[in-house]
């Protein structure tokens, strides 16, 4: 098989960067990305042979680990039947009574082909239903590529350095109103200042794409609270931790009802997948019933869905939430106990099977106290882990995830690679 080098020689011709997306280009850790041959439970198989235990997960969707046998067993069936038919099937309809009984919020459910697909429609149906144009969202907080979310995003656009993207007109970029995450007053003064103007207010609840960053205690009720007051929506954006941190996600762990909600990624089982759902009354404005379209040629595709239908019903057999916050604590405590050692400041948020780390002495609340972290001291410890057989996120400005199959000896292997790396450093 052609080694890593030559098939990203190959690729850089003809892909921009080399890359389907650019978080993978490891530009903001250095050296060129790797070529996997093959991936099962917590392992990825480069195609030089080489094993390394996985911490992307696919970035959230293997929360089972890779090739799960009952997943690829539901969508080898499927397959038997064909892989897209354009019109309704069978899966669609289990798929949106899981989501609605996993999500209570959810009381109509329209997928899409991706988690941005999903959070660009539930804004334009929010306008839709609120008649209004702006739209508030958080800095470091990255929900897909679409013109209004690319503003002061995180993810790959951070990481890149190009937070507010090119191309999107001035004209656009004005109906999004930026906030910093975790201050209530900001967002008092946003709704102040633009009165009867804010169709939504859309947030990661723990926002994940600039490192990990957990909401202060009340500041979700405070985004409830404020949206019902003004006559705006919620939007939770839950593509990454709905069903990865608990059955309901962050709304049922914080108790908070948002009037809409994104979802993708683990729906999927790793096929492409996007959804966005909520109250009837507000869902029954998207076309065909109302006047908010919104369409995809392979939306419902009945093989990525018999791989989300099996993720799912594994997830509601399993309940493995527990177990994974354990397997979480004890990569933050391995991280955490070494830079106490080695006496580097560090702050390991770290919240059910997702975990970062940020290489600074200040806690983290926001955007501009991640940019506090040593970007360059995560490239190295980024570097040094892969050398050694663990696979983090090649970005300091991303958020790790655990899979069920990591539990025994991956977990106790890469909890030992971690700290050694961290007392290398
Ligand atoms: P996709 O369009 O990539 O399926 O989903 C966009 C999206 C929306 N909302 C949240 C909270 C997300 O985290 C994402 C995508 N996550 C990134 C990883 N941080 C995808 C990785 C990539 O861009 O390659």
């Amino acid at each position: 098989m052609e080694s890593s080098e030559t098939l990203f020689a190959r690729a850089l011709r003809r892909i921009p960067g080399g890359v389907n997306s650019p978080v993978r280009a490891f530009r903001s850790v250095g050296g060129a990305p790797f070529y996997v041959r093959s991936a099962h439970g917590a392992t990825l198989v480069t195609v030089e042979g080489r094993e390394l235990i996985d911490f992307v997960c696919t970035w959230g969707p293997a929360i089972h680990g890779h090739n799960h046998p009952l997943i690829r067993k539901a969508v080898a069936a499927a397959l038997e039947d064909g892989t897209s038919f354009g019109t309704p099937n069978r899966f669609e309809v289990t798929m949106a009574e899981l989501i609605c009984r996993f999500v209570p919020s959810v009381e109509k459910v329209r997928m899409t082909n991706s988690g941005t697909e999903a959070t660009m429609s539930a804004v334009r149906l929010a306008r839709g239903y609120t008649r209004r144009d702006k739209i508030i969202k958080f800095s470091g907080c990255y929900h897909g590529h679409s013109d209004s979310l690319l503003i002061k995003a995180g993810s790959g656009a951070l990481t890149h350095g190009h937070p507010d993207s090119a191309g999107i007109p001035a004209s656009f970029a004005r109906e999004t109103v930026v906030l910093p995450f975790n201050d209530t007053a900001s967002l008092d003064a946003a709704f102040a200042a633009n009165p009867g103007q804010v169709a939504a207010v859309i947030v990661e609840p723990y926002p994940a794409n600039v490192g990990l960053i957990l909401p202060r205690p009340g500041f979700l009720a405070h985004l409830r609270v404020s949206c019902t007051a003004n006559g705006a929506l919620l939007i939770f954006d839950e593509v990454m931790t709905g069903f990865r941190l608990a059955r309901g996600g962050v709304q049922e762990i914080e108790g908070i009802v948002p009037d809409l909600t994104a979802l993708g990624k683990i729906i999927g089982g790793g096929l492409p997948v996007g959804a966005f759902g909520g109250r009837a009354q507000i869902m029954d404005l998207v076309a065909p019933l109302g006047p908010v379209y919104q369409a995809g040629t392979l939306s419902g595709n009945p093989l990525a869905l018999a791989a989300g239908i099996a993720a799912l019903e594994l997830l509601e057999e399993s309940m493995p939430y527990r177990g994974l916050d354990a397997l979480g604590r004890r990569v933050r405590d391995a991280l955490a106990g070494a830079c106490k050692e080695k006496g580097l400041p560090a702050q390991v948020p770290q919240t059910g099977s997702m975990f970062s780390i940020f290489f600074t002495p200040r806690a983290v609340h926001d955007y501009a106290g991640a940019l506090t972290g040593d970007a360059k001291l995560f490239a190295r410890f980024f570097r040094g882990c892969l050398e050694a057989g663990v696979y983090l996120p090649p970005s300091a400005y991303e958020t790790a995830f655990i899979s069920t199959a990591h539990e025994g000896a991956a977990i106790d292997r890469a909890c030992e690679v971690m700290a050694s790396v961290i007392r290398s450093l």
